[in-house]
């Protein structure tokens, strides 16, 4: 059963910006600012809920998810399930200025998985991918995380992503923890990181900022009220602004949230 948090979050407000130069405290939704620096890096997170050749064909709707990956820099996906991998390149093909990554498809039952990440073309040097049986123990995840790293200019970064099993989400969360690097990293997805599935999470992740944080909503149904879906940024990366993306998504478009940062590297 899914739990709330809060009864009202109606007149709810937060503020994003860590240095506050974004001044974005609005009621609920933080829409996305275009003020940044060149040098500043979009990152975000989204759970697509279950998208395959049903959802790859309403073109309406994968426009809506493109308009949404054209307004970040790196943006990870979770929830791809299409054994045959044609749904998500529906959507690449609508992102001409973007590379794809996908990982394996993940998943200790016949339910698969698959993580994505899209990247803008020409904004680094070089990204990898590694094998996500290689960089962790998968026994200790339903799905284990994907690690990716960008090089851009000559700065690395290292990203990971993770949708966890719900019921095991507290342990998973701090494996995840537990295996991932520690500097220029950041973390993202959804990691069932709130209400009836773990808790003090934020905890977990020492040497890390918390972007999203625990009174944060991440669902779109109204009856849930949960942060779900996480980003850490490691102390050494420099976090300007963060927050969450709900305009336009319903229920039709996914059960989640974007979430999403702006880091100097
Ligand atoms: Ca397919
Ligand atoms: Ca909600």
């Amino acid at each position: 059963m899914k739990q709330n948090k809060k009864t009202d979050i109606s007149d709810r407000t937060f503020r994003t910006g860590h240095f506050g130069h974004q001044n974005a405290t609005v009621n609920f939704t933080v829409t996305t600012t275009l003020d940044s620096t060149s040098s500043d890096l979009r990152i975000a997170s989204w759970n697509l809920q279950i998208y395959g050749d049903s959802k790859a064909s309403n073109d309406q709707l994968v426009e809506f998810y493109a308009s949404k990956i054209r307004q970040y820099d790196v943006f990870f996906v979770q929830e791809i399930r299409d054994a045959d991998g044609s749904a998500i390149q529906v959507l690449a093909n609508k992102l001409p200025d973007y590379d794809l990554i996908v990982s394996e498809r993940l998943g200790t039952t016949s339910s698969k998985e698959q993580y994505g990440v899209f990247y803008r073309k020409n904004m680094f040097n070089r990204v990898i991918k590694l094998s996500e049986a290689e960089t962790t123990l998968t026994n200790l995840f339903e799905r284990p995380p994907m690690e990716t790293i960008f090089q851009k200019d000559n700065l690395t970064l290292f990203f990971w992503t993770e949708h966890t099993k719900p019921e095991a989400a507290q342990n998973e969360i701090k494996q995840l923890y537990n295996v991932s690097s520690r500097l220029r990293t950041v973390i993202t997805g959804d990691l069932n990181a709130d209400c009836s599935y773990s808790s003090n999470v934020d905890a977990i992740f020492s040497g890390f900022q918390s972007a999203i944080k625990d009174n944060i909503d991440t669902t779109v149904s109204p009856n849930t009220d949960c942060a779900y879906d996480r980003i850490y940024v490691s102390n050494d990366l420099k976090l300007i602004s963060s927050g969450v993306d709900s305009v336009g998504i319903n229920t039709s478009v996914s059960d989640h949230y974007i979430v999403w940062v702006e880091v100097q590297p």
